[in-house]
Protein backbone atom coordinates (compact mmCIF):
# COMPACT_ATOMS: atom_id res chain seq x y z
CA UNK A 1 0.00 0.00 0.00
CA UNK A 2 1.32 3.75 -0.56
CA UNK A 3 1.18 6.01 2.27
CA UNK A 4 -0.54 9.03 2.86
CA UNK A 5 2.17 11.68 2.41
CA UNK A 6 2.54 15.11 4.33
CA UNK A 7 4.88 17.93 3.46
CA UNK A 8 4.95 19.75 7.11
CA UNK A 9 4.85 23.33 5.72
CA UNK A 10 0.97 24.12 7.16
CA UNK A 11 2.28 26.81 9.77
CA UNK A 12 4.87 29.62 8.76
CA UNK A 13 7.86 30.41 11.29
CA UNK A 14 6.32 31.92 14.59
CA UNK A 15 8.79 33.14 16.35
CA UNK A 16 7.98 36.20 18.36
CA UNK A 17 10.65 39.24 18.32
CA UNK A 18 11.30 40.76 20.97
CA UNK A 19 13.11 44.04 20.27
CA UNK A 20 14.09 46.37 23.33
CA UNK A 21 16.62 49.03 21.97
CA UNK A 22 17.13 51.51 20.14
CA UNK A 23 18.51 50.77 17.13
CA UNK A 24 21.18 52.72 15.15
CA UNK A 25 20.42 51.96 11.72
CA UNK A 26 21.03 55.19 10.70
CA UNK A 27 24.52 56.31 11.76
CA UNK A 28 25.10 59.32 14.74
CA UNK A 29 21.40 58.49 15.42
CA UNK A 30 22.47 59.50 19.22
CA UNK A 31 24.88 62.06 20.28
CA UNK A 32 28.38 60.15 20.97
CA UNK A 33 28.12 57.22 18.57
CA UNK A 34 31.09 56.15 16.99
CA UNK A 35 30.65 54.30 13.64
CA UNK A 36 34.53 54.83 12.71
CA UNK A 37 34.50 50.84 12.66
CA UNK A 38 38.67 51.52 15.01
CA UNK A 39 39.41 48.15 15.34
CA UNK A 40 41.85 49.00 18.51
CA UNK A 41 38.93 50.72 19.83
CA UNK A 42 36.40 48.16 19.63
CA UNK A 43 38.79 45.48 20.40
CA UNK A 44 39.48 47.43 24.16
CA UNK A 45 35.98 47.84 24.90
CA UNK A 46 34.30 44.90 23.66
CA UNK A 47 34.00 41.76 25.84
CA UNK A 48 31.65 39.25 26.62
CA UNK A 49 31.51 37.63 29.92
CA UNK A 50 29.33 34.46 30.57
CA UNK A 51 27.15 35.01 33.57
CA UNK A 52 25.18 31.31 33.74
CA UNK A 53 25.38 28.22 31.62
CA UNK A 54 23.90 24.90 32.16
CA UNK A 55 23.37 22.35 29.25
CA UNK A 56 20.07 23.99 28.18
CA UNK A 57 20.16 27.69 28.98
CA UNK A 58 22.80 30.22 28.72
CA UNK A 59 22.89 33.84 30.00
CA UNK A 60 25.97 36.35 28.55
CA UNK A 61 26.80 39.66 28.44
CA UNK A 62 27.82 41.19 25.25
CA UNK A 63 29.73 44.88 25.75
CA UNK A 64 30.76 47.30 23.40
CA UNK A 65 29.18 46.48 20.40
CA UNK A 66 26.14 48.16 18.20
CA UNK A 67 22.76 47.06 18.68
CA UNK A 68 22.39 46.14 14.76
CA UNK A 69 25.31 43.83 15.53
CA UNK A 70 23.38 42.25 18.67
CA UNK A 71 20.32 41.74 16.97
CA UNK A 72 21.89 40.50 14.31
CA UNK A 73 23.25 37.63 16.80
CA UNK A 74 19.85 37.11 18.10
CA UNK A 75 17.61 36.88 14.78
CA UNK A 76 20.31 33.88 13.94
CA UNK A 77 20.20 31.72 16.88
CA UNK A 78 16.47 32.02 15.64
CA UNK A 79 15.98 31.44 12.59
CA UNK A 80 19.46 30.37 10.54
CA UNK A 81 21.56 28.55 12.63
CA UNK A 82 20.44 24.54 11.35
CA UNK A 83 19.10 21.88 12.88
CA UNK A 84 17.57 18.30 12.05
CA UNK A 85 13.40 17.97 11.93
CA UNK A 86 10.35 16.20 10.83
CA UNK A 87 9.70 17.01 7.08
CA UNK A 88 7.85 14.08 5.67
CA UNK A 89 5.67 12.34 7.27
CA UNK A 90 4.47 8.16 5.83
CA UNK A 91 1.22 7.38 7.54
CA UNK A 92 0.53 3.76 6.85
CA UNK A 93 -2.23 3.31 8.95
CA UNK A 94 -3.90 5.36 11.71
CA UNK A 95 -7.28 4.74 13.11
CA UNK A 96 -6.45 6.76 16.13
CA UNK A 97 -8.76 9.99 16.87
CA UNK A 98 -6.13 12.49 15.89
CA UNK A 99 -5.95 13.19 12.32
CA UNK A 100 -3.49 12.94 9.88
CA UNK A 101 -2.48 16.35 9.41
CA UNK A 102 -2.78 17.43 12.78
CA UNK A 103 -0.84 14.03 13.58
CA UNK A 104 2.00 15.50 11.29
CA UNK A 105 2.03 18.73 12.47
CA UNK A 106 2.43 17.52 16.06
CA UNK A 107 5.30 15.49 14.75
CA UNK A 108 7.27 18.02 13.36
CA UNK A 109 7.70 19.75 16.09
CA UNK A 110 9.27 17.47 18.31
CA UNK A 111 12.76 18.33 18.48
CA UNK A 112 14.95 15.79 17.64
CA UNK A 113 18.37 15.01 19.26
CA UNK A 114 21.11 14.92 16.04
CA UNK A 115 24.06 16.73 15.30
CA UNK A 116 22.93 19.43 12.38
CA UNK A 117 26.82 19.60 11.63
CA UNK A 118 27.34 15.79 10.71
CA UNK A 119 24.73 16.25 7.89
CA UNK A 120 24.18 17.95 4.61
CA UNK A 121 21.00 19.63 3.50
CA UNK A 122 18.63 17.41 1.33
CA UNK A 123 18.62 18.62 -2.34
CA UNK A 124 15.05 19.60 -2.75
CA UNK A 125 15.22 20.90 -6.88
CA UNK A 126 16.17 17.17 -8.24
CA UNK A 127 13.42 15.07 -8.97
CA UNK A 128 15.23 12.81 -6.99
CA UNK A 129 14.34 14.74 -3.85
CA UNK A 130 11.09 13.13 -3.89
CA UNK A 131 12.76 9.66 -3.70
CA UNK A 132 14.39 8.49 -0.36
CA UNK A 133 16.95 10.20 1.55
CA UNK A 134 19.91 8.89 1.89
CA UNK A 135 22.00 8.56 4.89
CA UNK A 136 23.92 11.65 4.73
CA UNK A 137 20.95 14.05 4.61
CA UNK A 138 18.15 12.15 6.39
CA UNK A 139 17.18 10.19 9.54
CA UNK A 140 14.83 7.71 10.02
CA UNK A 141 12.21 7.26 12.81
CA UNK A 142 9.24 4.69 12.91
CA UNK A 143 6.30 5.13 14.92
CA UNK A 144 4.62 1.91 15.19
CA UNK A 145 2.63 1.06 18.32
CA UNK A 146 -1.13 -0.02 19.13
CA UNK A 147 -3.53 0.12 22.19
CA UNK A 148 -5.51 -2.82 23.69
CA UNK A 149 -7.08 -4.02 26.54
CA UNK A 150 -4.70 -4.90 29.85
CA UNK A 151 -6.01 -8.69 30.48
CA UNK A 152 -4.52 -7.82 33.72
CA UNK A 153 -7.10 -4.99 34.60
CA UNK A 154 -9.46 -5.35 37.76
CA UNK A 155 -13.13 -6.00 36.41
CA UNK A 156 -14.77 -2.62 38.11
CA UNK A 157 -11.39 -0.17 37.81
CA UNK A 158 -12.35 3.03 35.08
CA UNK A 159 -8.50 4.08 35.39
CA UNK A 160 -7.47 3.91 31.52
CA UNK A 161 -3.90 3.76 32.95
CA UNK A 162 -4.85 0.07 34.21
CA UNK A 163 -7.38 -1.06 31.74
CA UNK A 164 -5.73 0.12 28.60
CA UNK A 165 -2.22 -1.11 27.06
CA UNK A 166 -0.17 1.96 25.46
CA UNK A 167 -3.36 4.49 25.57
CA UNK A 168 -0.28 7.36 25.64
CA UNK A 169 1.78 7.50 22.83
CA UNK A 170 4.91 9.67 23.85
CA UNK A 171 7.87 10.62 22.01
CA UNK A 172 9.29 7.95 23.80
CA UNK A 173 7.39 5.52 21.33
CA UNK A 174 9.22 7.30 18.27
CA UNK A 175 12.29 4.69 17.08
CA UNK A 176 15.14 5.43 15.18
CA UNK A 177 15.52 3.59 12.21
CA UNK A 178 19.33 3.84 10.76
CA UNK A 179 20.03 3.94 6.78
CA UNK A 180 23.52 2.96 5.28
CA UNK A 181 25.88 3.18 7.10
CA UNK A 182 24.30 4.90 9.68
CA UNK A 183 24.21 2.75 12.43
CA UNK A 184 27.91 2.28 12.58
CA UNK A 185 28.64 6.12 12.05
CA UNK A 186 26.08 7.37 15.19
CA UNK A 187 27.04 4.27 17.02
CA UNK A 188 27.91 6.99 20.22
CA UNK A 189 25.31 9.12 19.95
CA UNK A 190 21.71 8.43 20.62
CA UNK A 191 19.24 9.92 17.75
CA UNK A 192 15.48 10.24 18.63
CA UNK A 193 13.53 12.74 20.46
CA UNK A 194 15.01 15.07 22.84
CA UNK A 195 12.63 14.79 25.49
CA UNK A 196 11.04 11.41 25.80
CA UNK A 197 7.61 12.63 27.19
CA UNK A 198 6.07 14.76 24.97
CA UNK A 199 2.70 13.51 24.45
CA UNK A 200 1.84 12.55 21.01
CA UNK A 201 -1.69 10.68 21.06
CA UNK A 202 -4.35 8.71 23.60
CA UNK A 203 -5.44 5.40 21.95
CA UNK A 204 -8.37 3.22 22.85
CA UNK A 205 -8.02 -0.32 21.99
CA UNK A 206 -8.27 -1.58 18.68
CA UNK A 207 -6.81 2.49 17.87
CA UNK A 208 -2.92 2.29 15.77
CA UNK A 209 -0.66 4.16 14.32
CA UNK A 210 1.96 2.79 11.94
CA UNK A 211 4.13 5.95 10.71
CA UNK A 212 7.69 6.81 9.12
CA UNK A 213 9.38 10.24 9.12
CA UNK A 214 11.88 11.55 7.49
CA UNK A 215 13.53 14.54 9.34
CA UNK A 216 16.24 16.57 7.09
CA UNK A 217 18.03 19.37 7.56
CA UNK A 218 16.60 22.86 8.16
CA UNK A 219 16.56 26.65 8.96
CA UNK A 220 14.04 28.02 11.17
CA UNK A 221 13.55 30.73 8.56
CA UNK A 222 11.63 28.02 6.52
CA UNK A 223 9.90 26.84 9.70
CA UNK A 224 9.47 27.38 13.11
CA UNK A 225 10.68 23.69 14.09
CA UNK A 226 14.05 24.07 12.70
CA UNK A 227 14.32 27.00 15.37
CA UNK A 228 17.45 25.55 18.16
CA UNK A 229 16.35 27.74 20.56
CA UNK A 230 12.70 27.50 22.65
CA UNK A 231 13.74 31.56 23.32
CA UNK A 232 16.92 34.18 22.51
CA UNK A 233 16.85 37.74 23.73
CA UNK A 234 18.36 40.30 25.16
CA UNK A 235 18.18 43.51 26.85
CA UNK A 236 19.89 46.19 27.87
CA UNK A 237 21.75 46.53 31.29
CA UNK A 238 19.65 48.52 33.54
CA UNK A 239 21.58 51.67 35.19
CA UNK A 240 20.09 53.05 38.29
CA UNK A 241 20.98 56.50 39.79
CA UNK A 242 20.18 58.18 43.12
CA UNK A 243 20.64 61.85 42.58
CA UNK A 244 20.56 63.08 46.51
CA UNK A 245 20.22 61.29 49.53
CA UNK A 246 17.11 59.39 50.46
CA UNK A 247 16.60 58.14 54.03
CA UNK A 248 14.14 57.16 56.44
CA UNK A 249 10.29 56.36 54.91
CA UNK A 250 10.93 57.15 51.61
CA UNK A 251 14.22 55.26 51.21
CA UNK A 252 11.57 52.24 52.50
CA UNK A 253 8.75 52.95 49.98
CA UNK A 254 11.96 53.63 46.70
CA UNK A 255 13.17 49.99 47.55
CA UNK A 256 9.51 48.37 47.12
CA UNK A 257 9.81 50.59 43.71
CA UNK A 258 12.36 48.50 42.24
CA UNK A 259 12.75 44.54 41.81
CA UNK A 260 14.00 42.53 44.99
CA UNK A 261 17.77 43.15 45.69
CA UNK A 262 18.47 46.30 43.30
CA UNK A 263 17.96 48.62 46.67
CA UNK A 264 19.41 48.18 49.93
CA UNK A 265 18.62 49.85 52.98
CA UNK A 266 22.04 51.13 55.16
CA UNK A 267 22.47 52.12 58.68
CA UNK A 268 24.01 55.56 58.70
CA UNK A 269 24.51 56.86 62.08
CA UNK A 270 21.20 55.59 63.50
CA UNK A 271 19.26 56.58 59.96
CA UNK A 272 18.15 54.83 57.30
CA UNK A 273 19.56 55.55 53.85
CA UNK A 274 18.85 53.91 50.35
CA UNK A 275 21.59 52.53 48.45
CA UNK A 276 21.62 51.32 44.76
CA UNK A 277 22.84 47.74 45.07
CA UNK A 278 22.34 45.69 41.54
CA UNK A 279 20.44 47.23 39.10
CA UNK A 280 20.94 44.70 36.64
CA UNK A 281 17.98 43.19 38.87
CA UNK A 282 15.75 45.78 37.98
CA UNK A 283 12.93 45.27 35.76
CA UNK A 284 12.14 48.53 34.85
CA UNK A 285 9.08 48.43 35.38
CA UNK A 286 8.99 52.11 36.47
CA UNK A 287 6.88 52.44 39.60
CA UNK A 288 9.00 55.00 40.81
CA UNK A 289 7.85 57.86 38.14
CA UNK A 290 4.09 56.83 40.53
CA UNK A 291 5.53 58.85 43.36
CA UNK A 292 6.07 62.11 43.01
CA UNK A 293 8.32 62.78 45.58
CA UNK A 294 10.40 60.28 44.01
CA UNK A 295 10.51 60.57 40.27
CA UNK A 296 13.15 63.12 40.60
CA UNK A 297 15.35 62.02 42.80
CA UNK A 298 16.35 58.54 41.09
CA UNK A 299 17.73 58.53 37.43
CA UNK A 300 16.63 55.81 35.38
CA UNK A 301 18.53 54.44 32.13
CA UNK A 302 20.09 51.38 30.36
CA UNK A 303 23.50 51.33 28.95
CA UNK A 304 23.23 51.57 25.11
CA UNK A 305 26.11 48.95 24.09
CA UNK A 306 25.65 46.40 26.87
CA UNK A 307 23.51 43.40 25.95
CA UNK A 308 22.54 40.69 28.35
CA UNK A 309 21.36 37.85 26.50
CA UNK A 310 19.31 35.11 27.36
CA UNK A 311 19.69 32.00 25.22
CA UNK A 312 17.41 28.54 26.09
CA UNK A 313 18.18 25.84 23.78
CA UNK A 314 15.42 23.07 23.10
CA UNK A 315 18.16 20.84 23.84
CA UNK A 316 19.43 19.49 20.39
CA UNK A 317 22.81 21.71 21.00
CA UNK A 318 24.08 22.88 23.94
CA UNK A 319 23.38 27.04 24.36
CA UNK A 320 27.06 27.95 23.94
CA UNK A 321 27.62 25.13 20.54
CA UNK A 322 24.49 27.43 19.88
CA UNK A 323 26.25 31.02 20.13
CA UNK A 324 29.57 29.59 18.44
CA UNK A 325 27.59 28.28 15.27
CA UNK A 326 25.70 31.88 15.12
CA UNK A 327 29.12 33.68 15.17
CA UNK A 328 30.54 31.36 12.40
CA UNK A 329 27.23 32.04 9.97
CA UNK A 330 27.79 35.76 10.69
CA UNK A 331 30.89 35.60 9.56
CA UNK A 332 29.89 33.36 6.59
CA UNK A 333 27.91 35.72 5.51
CA UNK A 334 30.26 38.64 5.99
CA UNK A 335 33.05 36.58 3.72
CA UNK A 336 30.25 36.47 1.22
CA UNK A 337 29.63 39.73 0.91
CA UNK A 338 33.74 40.57 0.92
CA UNK A 339 33.72 38.50 -2.15
CA UNK A 340 31.03 39.83 -4.04
CA UNK A 341 32.43 43.11 -3.33
CA UNK A 342 35.57 42.22 -4.43
CA UNK A 343 34.33 39.94 -7.82
CA UNK A 344 32.39 43.26 -8.93
CA UNK A 345 34.03 44.86 -12.03
CA UNK A 346 33.49 48.89 -11.50
CA UNK A 347 33.63 50.47 -14.77
C1 LIG B 1 -4.90 -0.48 10.44
O1 LIG B 1 -5.18 -0.67 11.81
C2 LIG B 1 -6.43 -1.34 12.05
C3 LIG B 1 -6.65 -1.37 13.54
O2 LIG B 1 -5.61 -1.98 14.21
C4 LIG B 1 -6.40 -2.73 11.44
O3 LIG B 1 -7.68 -3.36 11.62
C5 LIG B 1 -6.08 -2.60 9.95
O4 LIG B 1 -5.96 -3.88 9.39
C6 LIG B 1 -4.81 -1.82 9.73
N1 LIG B 1 -4.61 -1.60 8.33
C7 LIG B 1 -3.42 -1.81 7.74
C8 LIG B 1 -3.40 -1.53 6.28
O5 LIG B 1 -2.44 -2.23 8.33
C1 LIG C 1 -3.45 6.53 6.43
C2 LIG C 1 -4.60 6.32 7.34
O1 LIG C 1 -4.91 5.19 7.70
N1 LIG C 1 -5.25 7.37 7.77
C3 LIG C 1 -6.43 7.33 8.63
C4 LIG C 1 -6.05 7.84 10.02
O2 LIG C 1 -7.20 7.84 10.85
C5 LIG C 1 -8.25 8.65 10.39
C6 LIG C 1 -9.35 8.59 11.43
O3 LIG C 1 -9.53 7.29 11.93
C7 LIG C 1 -8.72 8.17 9.01
O4 LIG C 1 -9.71 9.06 8.52
C8 LIG C 1 -7.53 8.17 8.07
O5 LIG C 1 -7.91 7.65 6.81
Amino acid sequence: ISPYRYNIDILPSSNVEYVTVHSSNFPGNYPGYDDTWDMQKFQKNFRIDVVHLDESSMEFDMVGIDAAIANAFRRILLAEVPTMAIEKVFIYNNTSIVQDEVLAHRLGLVPIRADPRLFEYRNTVEEASEEEGSEIDTIQLQLKIKCSRNPRASKDSSDPRELYLNHMVYSRDIKWVPIGNQADVFADAVIGPVHDDILIAQLRPGHELDIIMHCVKGLGKDHAKFSPVATASYRLLPEITLLEPVEGEKAERLKRCFSRGVIDIEDVNGKKVAKVVNSRLDTCSREVLRHDDLKNVVKIGRLRDHFIFTVESTGILAPDVLVTEAIKVLMTKCQRFLNELDSTDIE
